[in-house]
């Protein structure tokens, strides 16, 4: 019946080298709800035919002939069009990948393993190739991100996974895997979601796992360390973690997890002492290392706390709320959940609370699927459940940008793009809002769908620029309406710290010294919101257009808001003219919203040292061949970490900076735009280059639709502000 067995069924030779067959994958979006179908049967392939998109994302031949090659700006701008067109889904958008971070699959494979839901053989196939072709090629390992080195939790969260999948531990690349692991000292070093999930899955014993107590979900609102004052992610985390946490639930051991524990710690399993090892962490692994404050709050816990202290009706209590906000957030999304972490998570919460049969479980079971995504390598877990809205809005305005949304050809695709908009535009607010916390939302856009529900700064700020650009270009309907873009305004306007920056999804809520209850060890910079230049460009720019149109909507408000805003922004560039990234890499990408902010407030070369410092900070790192190149190192440092190989992406970020800074010099822009066309391929693409995203700086994600977008924003705005003239 195409069901792989579960239960520990080692299926030894099959487990090698299969490969599903890619003319039976279809990508399906259901008005921005996506997921990869495989089909069964000959009638149903027969019936929904490959598009050019299912066969780009697969690397299948997509017979696209070559184009001309272009030698002017705004060719090339054509050229990427006639590619990026047809990657426009049948809702209008322009999903992709999301991938990059390696230890999100490992939360749903367990899941499902513990929950004894049958993986379907073409998934089980395809995500043993995606971690086989993501080996390390040096060591066999994985780490944090597809491009960080190997640590243990990459290695022994993917090398479990590979077991439950059915991979052969006698497999040469299993053998290797398990000697980098090995080297990094075992399983027993990993970071606190890995001793998590090993414990869930019964290979560890809970005593190895820091407390999770779902008591914190008791305390009063106006503690400075109570859960709802966390970043959102944490909080969101946390929450059914420290249900799990209070159970102690683990699946009964059986003959593959007996295996799997044999093969991944370095030592017997009965020789270990757990609790000794609970804050035994990898160099590798540990960003982020516990203050000591949070060692002896641990040990407290441990020691006083859960063995002589704890009221079994506390725990009850704890358990009875944390179990509330669980489903409280399944409702509000929809069973989409926040992201990759708390959906698996919520899912064996409510597995454990009800039971297999229960309608919750049944309804996690239909929505884990939107967070995969299938390519040429095999099927990996996104980054959320996508960046539809995100990417949509983006490829609008460097369309805009460029002087294309005005043009007949670019209509049709850029209505659909609309109409997706407005589709996803949140209409309502959350169930019970102020009980779970929540920030308001009605009138918000999301980062990937409108099932999913939460409103991010930048993302809603994004969203409106969208559409007020459409709206207001002649051809294009009105498809939202004037009360609805209040709506979003109203909801930017409750986005601002104190400080005058915006975050990410609500204002901060409590104290950077929480940061000292950090205690997952891999990220930095995740216990509260805090003030990013990048979601702060997009609000102040969002209200600046939006004046443009409405200058009587809260006018005064939106002006003393922009002005804090400014003043952020003017605070956080250093004083060698850059702006730290926090979401994209990361000085480029900074750099490009500072410039933004900066020509929003009237600023340019011309007339402001703040712009020229900007200037000076990117024309002094202009590569050779005309381009930019950063690594991620930049983002884990916080320092410039100069990339061997310049980069489209990065180098159109500078292009779009300094073009806001109006720099005066054409030359050096000329040089980098020259890269862009250079580097186009003969279908009107750009290959993918470096990792182009980031996030709690250490974690790199993946942004494959920026090498289009990007790319087609600045050359359109330089031919905008030079003219189209050859680029020779
Ligand atoms: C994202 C993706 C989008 C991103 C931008 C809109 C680009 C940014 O400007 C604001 C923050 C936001 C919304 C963001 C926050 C953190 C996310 C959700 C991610 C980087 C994608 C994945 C990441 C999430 C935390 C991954 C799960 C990991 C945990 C540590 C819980």
């Amino acid at each position: 019946n195409g069901k792989l067995a579960n239960g520990g069924v080692t299926t030894r030779s099959t487990a090698r080298n299969q490969k599903t067959d890619y003319s039976r994958w279809r990508l399906k979006d259901d008005r921005g709800v996506q997921t990869w179908e495989y089909l069964e049967s000959e009638e149903e392939v027969r019936k929904w035919p490959q598009s050019m998109a299912d066969k780009y994302f697969l690397g299948l031949d997509t017979g696209l002939p070559d184009l001309p090659t272009a030698k002017t700006p705004l060719q090339c701008v054509e050229n990427a069009l006639s590619f990026f067109a047809k990657l426009q889904l049948p809702s209008g958008q322009w999903g992709c990948e999301y991938g990059g971070p390696m230890f999100l699959l490992p939360g749903l494979v367990v899941t499902w393993y513990v929950t004894g839901t049958p993986i379907p053989e073409s998934h089980a196939i395809e995500m043993r190739n995606y971690l086989f072709a993501r080996q390390h090629p040096e060591d066999g390992g994985w780490g944090l991100h597809i491009e960080g080195e190997s640590s243990v939790f990459g290695c022994a969260m993917n090398y479990t996974v590979l077991r439950l999948l059915g991979a052969d531990p006698e497999d040469p690349r299993l053998v290797r895997a398990r000697a980098t692991l090995h080297k990094l000292g075992g399983a027993l070093r990993g970071p606190h979601w890995t001793k998590f999930w090993l414990a869930v899955l019964g290979v560890f014993d809970w005593d190895v796992v820091n407390p999770v107590p779902p008591e914190l979900w008791l305390l009063p609102d106006w503690v400075p360390i109570a859960p709802w004052r966390w970043w959102i992610h944490m909080r969101q985390v946390m929450t059914p973690m420290s249900y799990v946490y209070s159970k102690r639930w683990s699946l009964p051991l059986n003959d593959l997890t007996r295996q799997i524990r044999d093969e991944i710690l370095v030592q017997p399993y009965e020789s270990v002492n757990w609790d000794s090892h609970r804050n035994d962490i990898s160099p590798g692994d540990n960003y982020h290392p516990k203050s000591l404050f949070l060692r002896i709050l641990f040990w407290l816990l441990i020691n006083i706390w859960f063995p002589f202290l704890r009221p079994a009706s506390m725990a009850k209590r704890a358990e009875d709320r944390v179990w509330w906000l669980v489903c409280a957030e399944d409702d509000n999304t929809d069973f989409a959940n926040l992201g990759p972490v708390n959906g698996p998570m919520n899912t064996l919460v409510c597995y454990i609370h009800e039971g297999p049969d229960s309608w919750r479980f049944r309804k996690h079971l239909e929505c884990l699927p939107e967070f995969l995504w299938m390519k040429d390598e095999g099927m990996l877990m996104n980054g959320t459940n996508g960046v539809q809205v995100w990417d949509t809005t983006f490829a609008i305005q460097a369309l805009y940008e460029s002087g294309f949304a005005q043009k007949e050809q670019c209509r049709p695709m850029l209505i659909k793009a609309l109409e997706f908009l407005e589709d996803q535009q949140i209409r309502e607010e959350c169930r019970d809002w102020h009980e779970c916390y929540r920030q308001q939302r009605k009138g918000a856009w999301p980062f990937s769908n409108r099932k999913q529900g939460y409103t991010v700064s930048d993302c809603t700020a994004e969203g409106l620029k969208g559409v007020i650009l459409l709206q207001n270009t002649p051809g294009y309907p009105k498809l939202i309406s004037d009360d609805r873009l209040y709506d979003a305004v109203d909801v930017l306007l409750t986005m601002q710290n104190s400080s005058g920056g915006c975050a990410s999804y609500e204002p901060q809520r409590g104290s950077e010294l929480l940061e000292y209850l950090n205690a997952a060890e891999v990220f930095g910079r995740i216990m509260v919101e805090y003030d990013y230049p990048e979601c702060t460009t997009a609000v102040i720019s969002a209200l600046h257009m939006f004046q443009k149109f409405y200058p009587d909507y809260r006018a005064e408000e939106i002006k003393a808001f922009k002005t804090r805003c400014l003043d952020y922004i003017r605070r956080a560039q250093r004083p060698d003219g850059s702006w730290e990234g926090s979401w994209g890499i990361c000085f480029t990408y900074a750099g490009m919203f500072g410039m933004e902010s900066l020509a929003v407030a009237g600023e340019n070369y011309g007339n402001s040292e703040r712009v020229r410092r900007g200037c000076k900070f990117f024309l002094d790192r202009q590569m050779e061949d005309g381009g930019w190149g950063e690594t991620y190192r930049s983002c884990e440092t916080g320092q410039w970490s100069q990339h061997p190989q310049s980069q489209v992406v990065q180098t159109a970020w500078v292009v779009i900076a300094l073009l806001e800074a109006e720099f005066p010099d054409k030359e050096p822009l000329r040089r980098a735009c020259r890269l862009l066309v250079d580097r186009q391929e003969g279908n009107g693409g750009w290959r993918q280059e470096a990792i182009e995203g980031v996030f709690n700086k250490s974690c790199m994600i993946s942004y494959p639709n920026y090498k289009f977008i990007f790319p087609i924003k600045a050359l359109g705005m330089y031919a905008k502000r030079f003219g189209d003239e050859p680029l020779l």
